[in-house]
């Protein structure tokens, strides 16, 4: 049985459900709480040294991180039904659009936090902060934290951040135009990996761009991927219910 340690929220932790769900696979659920640093205790950063979730114990009790990497290790090991293309030209376009995606979950970070982690570290002592800091092994997440708690986004970092994920619909729209799903005629990890960003921009970032005006290729593919069984069954639900 795999054990995998998320939250329902995370984006990372979703494209890992997601994959799994489309397999068929069950997993016994540990929830880490990101605002209680969980993930960033001793026990959890030896099995998972960048801080992060999701993180997926193997039935065999090996560990894997990093979501792209647990969904190419699930599609390799349990190969039906398959999520990547069948030639090595897709797969490489299917990793480059993990890549893309992965580099841009800082424009998420600026709206998903605010939920949860900036209302934990604001309320964190100037020394309490400090110690926090020292086991956040990413300086690009020390950083983030430090935001989180002391610096909230402007109103001109939000809009830089939409605007970037708008850019990321505007060319999912234009592979889009040329075949069904983003790299060819197959439903693959590509999808899955911008599936969490596509549902939080949907909500409460950019949901009008969402629409048949502003990009129709997308919102068709949006309402195809919310047709999947998997999709319910991994549980891409609202970000602001109370999971
Ligand atoms: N590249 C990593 C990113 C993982 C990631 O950013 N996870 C977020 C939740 S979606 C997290 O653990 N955030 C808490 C933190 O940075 O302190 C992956 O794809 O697994």
């Amino acid at each position: 049985m795999f054990v995998l340690h998320h939250g329902w929220r995370s984006s990372a932790s979703r494209r890992v459900r997601l994959c799994l769900a489309e397999k068929g696979l069950k997993f016994e659920s540990i929830l880490v709480d990101l605002a209680k640093m969980e993930h960033h205790r001793p026990e959890y950063l030896k099995l998972n040294p960048n801080g992060v979730i999701p993180l997926l114990i193997l039935p065999d009790g090996r560990s894997l991180y990093e979501s792209g990497t647990i969904c190419e290790y699930l599609d390799e090991t349990y190969p039906e039904p398959p999520l990547r293309p069948g030639d090595a030209y897709g797969r490489a376009e299917m990793r480059n659009w993990i890549r893309y995606t992965d580099e841009r979950i800082g424009n998420l970070i600026i709206f998903n936090w605010r939920h949860s982690i900036a209302k934990v570290a604001a309320n964190m002592t100037d020394a309490q902060l400090a110690e926090a800091m020292k086991k956040i092994p990413s300086k690009e997440r020390q950083q983030a934290w430090l935001r989180a708690a002391r610096q909230p986004y402007t109103p001109e970092e939000e809009d830089e951040a939409r605007a970037k994920l708008t850019m990321m619909l505007d060319r999912m729209e234009g592979a889009l135009g040329e075949h069904a799903w983003l790299v060819g005629d197959r439903y693959s990890l590509a999808d899955i990996g911008i599936v969490p960003f596509v549902k939080r921009m949907s909500e409460e970032i950019i949901p009008d761009e969402l629409s048949d005006e502003k990009h129709p290729k997308v919102a068709e593919w949006w309402r195809r991927i919310q047709a999947r069984p998997a999709f319910k069954e991994a549980r891409i639900e609202s970000f602001t219910s109370t999971l």
